[in-house]
C-alpha cells in the first residue's frame, strides 16, 4: 500500500482533533497460542503495518506531531525469531517520520500527557470479568500520574474515515467479494447429499487461498438445513441430508477488507415446492431494499421497509396470523456497514453517505420446517443512487438450480 494513503488518512484525522488531544493506537500482540496474529483495524488503518506491540501517538498541539514506537530488534533472539522491522523500514511503509523503540515510550509518553487533556484510543470491548487490556491498563496508570486527562473509545473519531471508502479500498473490497463469489460458485458446484459442511468450508478455504488470500474476514457460517436458523452457527459440522438447503454466510478478507455474503441453495439441484415459496419472498425483498439504497436514507428506514415486507410474506406463507408476530422468524436487521471490520464502523441509525458500503441481508428462519434462508449482497452507497458489488454471485432460483445439479 502507498504510504502517500495512509498519509492522508492521518492529515484527515489530525482535522477532527481539537487542539491538546492525543490519539494513542496499540498494535495488538501476539497470542501465545495459537500464534495468529491479526493486527488491530485501527492501527493497521492509520499506521499500514502488520507489526506486533507497536505504539503510535499523534498529539495535536499548535502543530501536530507523530511519533510511532516499534520493538527494538536483538541480534541473539532474532536468530530464533526472525528479525523485527528496523526504524527505516517503519518509517518508510508507514510514511511516518519519527520511530523510536518501545523501550522508550513510558519516558517519552510523558511529554505529550502532560499538555493534553483528552486521549483517544482503540480501548475497545473487554468485560469485566476479563483481565484489563494493555490500553485500559496504559489509561488507568495515565489517570493516577495525570488526574487532568479524560480518556475516551476512538471509534467516534474513526467513524467519519473508516465509513467512507476510497478507491483504493473500494478495490480491495471488490477482489474479497469476487474471491469469495468463486468460493460459493464452487461449493455449490460440489457439494453432494452426505457431505458434512466442513467439506464445504474447505472447498471455500481452497478457493480462497489458491486465490491469493490469506485469511477470511470472518468464521464461515455453512449451516444445512435447520442450522441455518442459528444465525450465527459456526460448528460446521452436521452431515447434509436429502431436500436440505445450505445456508452459506462467508467472506474472505483481501488486506484487511472483508466481503460478506450469504447465499442459500438446495443441494440436491432442486427447490422443494416450499423451500421455493420462502426463497422467493426473501429474494423479492433482498432485491427490493438494494433499490432503496442511496445517499441520505437512513438504516433504520431500510430495517423499517424490511419488516413491513418481511411481515407481509410470512403472513402469505401461513407462518403469523398477527404482522405484531413476526420477531418468531426473523430476528436480525437488515444490514450493517462493512469494511475491515466485517460490522464496520457506522452506527445502527446512520444516515448513508456515498462511499459507505453497507450489507443488505434479509431473512426468514422456519426451524420448525428445517429451513432457513438469507440473502446477503454488499452495496456501495453512490452519487446516483447505488451499485451492487456482489452482483456477479448468483442468485436466481434458475441459476442456483442449474449451478447445483
Ligand atoms: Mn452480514
Amino acid at each position: 500500500m502507498d504510504s502517500k494513503l495512509l498519509i492522508d488518512r492521518r492529515k484527515k484525522l489530525i482535522k477532527q482533533l481539537k487542539e491538546k488531544e492525543l490519539v494513542i493506537v496499540f498494535a495488538t500482540s501476539i497470542p501465545k497460542y495459537p500464534r495468529n496474529f491479526l493486527q488491530d483495524n485501527n492501527f493497521k488503518y492509520l499506521t499500514g503495518l502488520d507489526i506486533p506491540d507497536a505504539i503510535f501517538v499523534i498529539s495535536k498541539q499548535k502543530k501536530p506531531v507523530m511519533e510511532l514506537f516499534i520493538e527494538r530488534g536483538i541480534p541473539e533472539m532474532e536468530v530464533w525469531v526472525g528479525k523485527k522491522m528496523t526504524k527505516k523500514e517503519a518509517s518508510e511503509s508507514s510514511g511516518i517520520e519519527k520511530i523510536s523503540f518501545l523501550d522508550e515510550f513510558e519516558r517519552k509518553i510523558g511529554l505529550y500527557l502532560a499538555p493534553s487533556f483528552n486521549i483517544h484510543t482503540n480501548l475497545g470491548y473487554n468485560s469485566i470479568d476479563k483481565p484489563l487490556s494493555k490500553q485500559q491498563y496504559f489509561i488507568n496508570k495515565t489517570k493516577q500520574h495525570f488526574p487532568h486527562i479524560t480518556a475516551m473509545d476512538m471509534t467516534k473519531i474513526m467513524i467519519p474515515l473508516r465509513s467512507v471508502k476510497t478507491k483504493w479500498e473500494l478495490e480491495q473490497m471488490q477482489k474479497a467479494i469476487d474471491v469469495t463469489g468463486d468460493g460459493i460458485k464452487n461449493i455449490i458446484t460440489k457439494s453432494k447429499i452426505g457431505m458434512m459442511e466442513y467439506e464445504l468450508e474447505a472447498i471455500l478455504q481452497f478457493e480462497v487461498t489458491r486465490n491469493g488470500l490469506k485469511h477470511m474476514g470472518f468464521k464461515p457460517i455453512i449451516a444445512v438445513g435447520g442450522n441455518a436458523a442459528t444465525l450465527h452457527y459456526e460448528q460446521n459440522d452436521s452431515k447434509i441430508g436429502k431436500d436440505e438447503m445450505v445456508l452459506l454466510d462467508v467472506g474472505a478478507a483481501c488486506n484487511g477488507y472483508s466481503a460478506d455474503i450469504s447465499r442459500t441453495f438446495p443441494v440436491s439441484g432442486k427447490f422443494t415446492k416450499r423451500q421455493k415459496e420462502v426463497y422467493s419472498e426473501v429474494l423479492r425483498i433482498n432485491k427490493k431494499i438494494i433499490t432503496m439504497v442511496k445517499p441520505g436514507i437512513g438504516m433504520k428506514e431500510l430495517n423499517e421497509r424490511t419488516v413491513e415486507m418481511i411481515q407481509k410474506a410470512l403472513i402469505k406463507l401461513k407462518l403469523i396470523k398477527d404482522k405484531s408476530d413476526y420477531r418468531k422468524y426473523y430476528m436480525h436487521s437488515v444490514g450493517h456497514h462493512l469494511g475491515m471490520d466485517t460490522h464496520d464502523l457506522g452506527a445502527r441509525d446512520s444516515v448513508l453517505k456515498i462511499g459507505n458500503v453497507v450489507t443488505v441481508e434479509p431473512g426468514i428462519y422456519i426451524p420448525e420446517e428445517k429451513i432457513g434462508v438469507r440473502i446477503e449482497d454488499d452495496i456501495l452507497v453512490t452519487k446516483t443512487g447505488y451499485k451492487n458489488l456482489s452482483i456477479n454471485i448468483p442468485k436466481e432460483i434458475g441459476e442456483l438450480e442449474n449451478l447445483s445439479s
